[in-house]
């Protein structure tokens, strides 16, 4: 079969490396060997110079007691002196390196560029495109539901990586942007278009990749973006172009940075699909994004560095705890409470050159909270995305019941009445939802669902069915791993990536 090696020859490759020590058997003149036969041959030597030394033995006894004793009172004072001197100055030379270390690169060692740029909050949210005030144009269903052709395109977006000061809630952390905002600019598409995005990574020392949350990547598997899994990383200034078909898929998706705890500094944006054909969801006047995510203060490789270890800076007596965020967001903002430096991560004042001091008010400006505005009485669509590194949410408005008609794109019978909806991390539903209550009047809360952190799974209905991806020989790629052992190295080589089957 084409792009596929047998296993035999698989398996001959396998032991094609370097012979196992076992195999390997050392030269008969092996340096250890070696060494050892030339002293062998050099205990000749003293034999004969005995000889010569045993006929020179005719100096008078005493001169040599005198001369030892001499050296002996000598080399007393002197070499106490002047030894003791020169290991003094030694002494002193070590103290003084060992008072001096090489101070400890704090930005280096976290990946945090020095002299970052500060982007202000009006920068930092695009406000424009979560709200979807105009959306993508193409010919679209009519109300009788008849099919409108829609020749597929090519959705071209190029993001720059970048790293920057910003204050999502007011407090000013190192976060990762995309085109130099956070939440990331909006990526919209039609069903059957191609998404193509050049990802340049303007991270110094850093490397990346861009994951499209929700997005099944049907012949396409190598775009998924997981660092390590279908690809390794993007190299800091280098580049790497996303491109995949957004096929019978519509909804709300989302994307992120997926090497490490990228994402936690603010690298995630919206993903919108729109069906051409229509969508089965009851249609609404406006349209918003709204994401719900939370906040460390801390830069992400420093809380890692921290969980990673035995003990954490948040909890010292035990290993493996997540750190609590600092904050909750909403559409990348939020208001904080200044006097509070951190919940989870005090600043390293002596060595972080970002960390915010007791008497620098201009690092902490209090934040904002997200708000827009809907006309009265228009109905709204939300398109809600978790994209939390820590925390699941219950989503309400107050005075407002929700309709959910979409959960992880696809879109489900109405729930009508509902008075809120649970989102795990990574999680997107769509919910319609009015006032009926009026503003004025202070509904209850009502209830939420009971026993469980999610909604049952035999509550939402699918609307429409997802046909499984065809597994044929035709759709079929072929990845081969190598084992080899070098010297104490265990090594996993993917030997070879087979059989393209991306076509359109
Ligand atoms: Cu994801």
């Amino acid at each position: 079969m084409p792009g596929h090696r047998s296993s035999g020859s698989l398996s001959r490759l396998m032991h094609e490396g370097p012979s196992s020590p076992g195999q390997e058997s050392w030269p008969s003149s092996s340096p250890a060997l070696f060494m050892w036969t030339r002293r062998k041959t050099t205990t000749a030597l003293p034999v004969f110079a005995n000889e010569k030394r045993a006929s020179r033995r005719q100096v008078p006894l005493w001169v040599l007691l005198v001369c030892a004793a001499c050296f002996f009172v000598s080399a007393l004072i002197l070499g106490l002196g002047l030894g003791l001197g020169c290991i003094a100055r030694y002494r002193a030379a070590a103290l003084s390196s060992a008072s001096t270390p090489p101070p400890f690169n704090y930005s280096s060692f976290y990946g945090i560029s020095p002299g970052l740029e500060f982007v202000p909050i009006e920068r930092l949210i695009n406000t424009t495109e979560l709200e979807l005030r105009s959306p993508l144009e193409f010919s679209s269903s009519n109300n009788d539901g008849e099919q409108q052709q829609h020749s597929p395109t090519v959705r071209e977006y190029v993001f720059n990586i970048t790293q920057a000061l910003a204050t999502p809630d007011g407090f000013r952390k190192p976060m990762l942007l995309f085109n130099g905002q956070s939440t990331g600019p909006l990526v919209e598409a039609a069903t059957g278009d191609v998404v193509r995005v050049v990802v340049n990574n303007g991270v110094a020392g850093r490397s990346t990749t861009v994951h499209w949350h929700g997005i099944n990547q049907a012949n396409s598997t190598w775009m998924d973006g997981v660092a390590g899994v279908s690809q390794c990383g993007i190299p800091p200034g280098q580049s790497f172009t996303y491109e995949f078909r957004v096929d019978a898929q519509r909804g709300t998706f989302w994307y992120h940075a997926h090497l490490g705890v990228q994402y936690t500094d603010g690298a995630y944006g919206p993903i919108v699909v729109r069906d051409p054909r229509g969508e089965m969801v009851p249609p609404t006047d406006e349209e918003r994004i709204l994401f719900v995510s939370d906040v460390y203060h801390a830069y992400g490789s420093v809380l890692l560095n921290s969980y990673l270890n035995s003990s954490s800076k948040w909890v010292p007596f035990e290993s493996g705890v997540e750190p609590l965020a600092d904050n909750i967001l909403l559409n990348g903002q939020h208001v904080y409470d200044c006097s509070v430096v951190s919940t989870t991560y005090p600043p390293d004042l002596d060595n972080d050159p970002y960390a915010r001091k007791a008497d620098d008010s201009s690092s902490c400006t209090g934040g904002r909270m997200y708000t827009t505005k809907v006309k009265p009485g228009n109905k709204l669509r939300l398109r809600l995305i978790n994209t939390s590194s820590f925390l699941s949410y219950w989503v309400s408005i107050d005075n407002h019941t929700f309709t959910i008609v979409e959960l992880d794109g696809v879109e489900i019978e109405p729930l009508t009445g509902q008075r809120g909806v649970y989102l795990n991390i990574g999680q997107r539903a769509a919910a319609n939802t009015s006032n009926p209550f009026g503003v004025a009047n202070n509904g209850v809360r009502g209830d939420v669902w009971e026993g469980c952190d999610d909604m049952p799974f035999d509550v939402p209905k699918p609307m429409r069915k997802m046909d499984a991806v065809e597994v044929t020989e035709a759709n079929t790629h072929y990845i081969e791993y190598m084992f080899r052992q070098a010297q104490d190295v265990n090594r996993i080589f993917i030997n070879k990536v087979g059989k393209q089957a991306w076509h359109y």
